[in-house]
């Protein structure tokens, strides 16, 4: 009876190190963990002001992310950062219309641009830890000629 109980002992060890081994195994492709939703709103109005909603923005490094880029304003815009796009792997770009999924693009990604009253969802997981402060659009305002950074669409991206 007492060596029955300690083979069984030993088989659920062994069955529960397999499990916790197997777990490891299958979360190392890191561009398939769950994603941390995160979302950035174009805000603003031509003539007056062009802002991000927050304008800033903070990731850590390893962990998949999934950025929801909303245009909620009345101009189209751009979302860039060079050093924030050299120190993420880009998993995909999503384009979503009116709730449902439109198309996925994948590859490098330098910069992306959003029209009015759409959205895209960029999953990329952080490679590299900074402080950037390059986030701006490079739109021009159709009222003042002023670049949308110029009238406050910038900001700042921190990778842990
Ligand atoms: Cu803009």
């Amino acid at each position: 009876m007492f060596v029955l109980v300690n083979i069984l002992k030993i088989i659920s060890t062994y069955f529960f190190i397999s499990f916790i081994l197997c777990g490891n195994l299958i979360s190392q492709d890191l561009t398939r963990q769950e994603p941390i939703e995160k979302v950035l709103i174009f805000k603003g109005a031509s003539g007056h002001s062009h802002y991000y909603e927050p304008n800033e923005l903070i990731f850590e490094t390893g962990k998949l992310y999934r950025l929801i880029l909303n245009n909620e304003s009345d101009s189209k815009h751009y979302f860039s950062s060079n050093s924030f796009s050299k120190s993420v792997f880009t998993r995909k770009i999503q384009i979503n219309y009116n709730g449902k999924k439109l198309a996925e693009v994948k590859g490098i990604i330098n910069e992306v641009e959003v029209w009015p009253n759409h959205q895209i969802e960029w999953w990329f997981v952080p490679i590299k830890t900074g402080v950037f402060e390059d986030l701006f659009c490079k739109v021009e305002d159709e009222k003042t000629g002023l670049k949308h950074s110029e009238m406050g669409m910038q900001g700042v991206i921190i990778i842990n």
